[in-house]
C-alpha cells in the first residue's frame, strides 16, 4: 500500500514541552521542537509532496527546480493526515493554550477544518548573493488572521541544514519588544500600527531598533520532522534559499488563535464605514488579502472592549497555566 494512503494519524503518543522549553519559549518568543512529526507520517507527507509536483519538478532532483518560491499549477494538495490532527501537535497546543487555542480561520466565515499552509522555497537563481531579510512582519494583532492570533508552528518536511537554506527568519525576543510597543499604544493593536509612524516609514524593524534585548535575525534550520513554535508577536518573514543549495525548504504552517477572540472576529473586522474615522490606504498590504477591512473601529467604540483588542500587561494572560507558573 502506498504510504500516503495509510489510514489516519500515526498513533504516536502525545508530546509535551518541558518546563525548560516553556521558559525558553517565554523568553525567546520561539522554540525549536525536534521530532514533532513521527517518521511514518513524515514519509507519507514527503511522498504526497513529491506526487503533487508538476511541470517536470522533482523534489529530489535539484536540476529540475525553478528558482525561488514554488507552487505546482494546481496548488499544494491537502495532505493526509492533516497537520492539525497530529497528536503530538494537538497535545502541545492544549498544553500551551490550556484549551483556549483553536486553528485560525478567515474572519466572518463559519469555521471549517483548516488546511495548513504549505510553502516551498527552492534555491535562488545562480549568482544571486544570499542576504538575510532586512524586515519582517507580525501575524498577531487584532485584525491579523481573523483576530486573536496567538502562535504558529513551522514544520519542516525536509532537512534545512544551513541558515541560508530558506528557513523562516525571526528576530529573537521581538515578541517582548512588540508587546512593549503595544502596551504604549494599545489602540494600534487593531492593525493601525501598520499605517502609523514609525512602522509606516520604517517597517516592523522600526519597533525593534534601539532595543538592545532584541537579537539579530535568525533563519530557522532543522531536520525533517522538526518544528518551530513562534509567538504571534514575534517579528518574522520568509528567507531566501541560497543559490546552489541542494535542499528544498518545504514547510507547513499550523496557526492558532484564541478560541474566544476568534469568534469575536466577525463583530469587529468589518466595521460600519460611517462610524469609521480612518481607512487603510490602497493597495492593501499583504496581511489583508482576502480580508480587506473597511476601516478600524473608532476610539471608544464598544467593540474595542472585546478581548481581542486587549493588550494585557501579562503577555501570557490568555495562555495556559503552564505558561503562567
Ligand atoms: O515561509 C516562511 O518561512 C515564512 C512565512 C510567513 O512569514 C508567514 O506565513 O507569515
Amino acid at each position: 500500500m502506498n504510504k500516503s494512503e495509510s489510514s489516519g494519524p500515526s498513533p504516536k503518543p502525545s508530546m509535551l514541552l518541558s518546563p525548560a522549553q516553556l521558559d525558553e519559549f517565554k523568553a525567546e518568543g520561539v522554540l525549536a521542537i525536534p521530532g514533532l512529526v513521527p517518521p511514518d507520517v513524515l514519509e507519507g507527507w514527503q511522498e504526497q509532496m513529491r506526487a503533487a509536483c508538476s511541470g517536470g519538478v522533482d523534489l529530489d532532483d535539484p536540476n529540475t527546480w525553478p528558482a525561488g518560491r514554488y507552487t505546482p499549477e494546481d496548488g499544494w494538495p491537502k495532505l493526509s493526515p492533516n497537520l492539525y490532527d497530529l497528536p503530538s501537535l494537538q497535545s502541545i497546543v492544549e498544553q500551551i493554550g490550556g484549551g483556549a487555542l483553536a486553528p485560525t480561520h478567515p474572519a466572518g466565515q463559519p469555521w471549517t477544518p483548516q488546511i495548513p499552509m504549505t510553502r516551498v522555497i527552492l534555491p535562488s537563481d545562480p549568482g544571486t548573493e544570499w542576504a538575510p531579510p532586512s524586515d519582517g512582519h507580525l501575524d498577531g494583532y487584532a485584525t491579523g488572521w481573523g483576530g486573536g492570533f496567538m502562535a504558529f508552528f513551522v514544520v519542516l518536511f525536509w532537512d534545512v541544514s544551513s541558515p541560508t537554506g530558506g528557513g523562516t527568519a525571526y528576530w529573537p525576543r521581538s515578541h517582548l519588544a512588540n508587546h512593549r510597543y503595544f502596551l504604549e499604544h494599545p489602540e494600534q493593536i487593531d492593525g493601525s500600527y501598520l499605517f502609523t509612524e514609525p512602522v509606516k516609514s520604517g517597517g516592523h524593524r522600526a519597533i525593534l531598533e534601539g532595543d538592545p534585548s532584541v537579537g539579530e535575525v535568525v533563519c530557522m534550520t532543522g531536520q525533517a520532522g522538526d518544528a518551530m513554535l513562534l509567538h504571534g508577536l514575534t517579528t518574522h518573514v520568509g528567507s531566501a534559499n541560497a543559490a546552489g543549495s541542494k535542499q528544498p525548504r518545504v514547510a507547513q504552517f499550523a496557526r492558532y488563535s484564541h478560541r474566544e477572540m476568534r469568534e469575536q472576529a466577525p463583530m469587529v473586522m468589518f466595521p460600519d464605514k460611517d462610524g469609521t474615522p480612518w481607512s487603510p490606504p490602497k493597495p492593501s498590504p499583504p496581511e489583508y488579502v482576502g480580508n480587506t477591512p473597511t476601516g478600524f473601529l473608532p476610539p471608544g467604540h464598544p467593540g474595542r472592549r472585546l478581548k481581542r483588542y486587549d493588550v494585557p500587561r501579562n503577555l501570557w494572560k490568555y495562555w495556559g497555566p503552564d505558561l503562567n507558573t
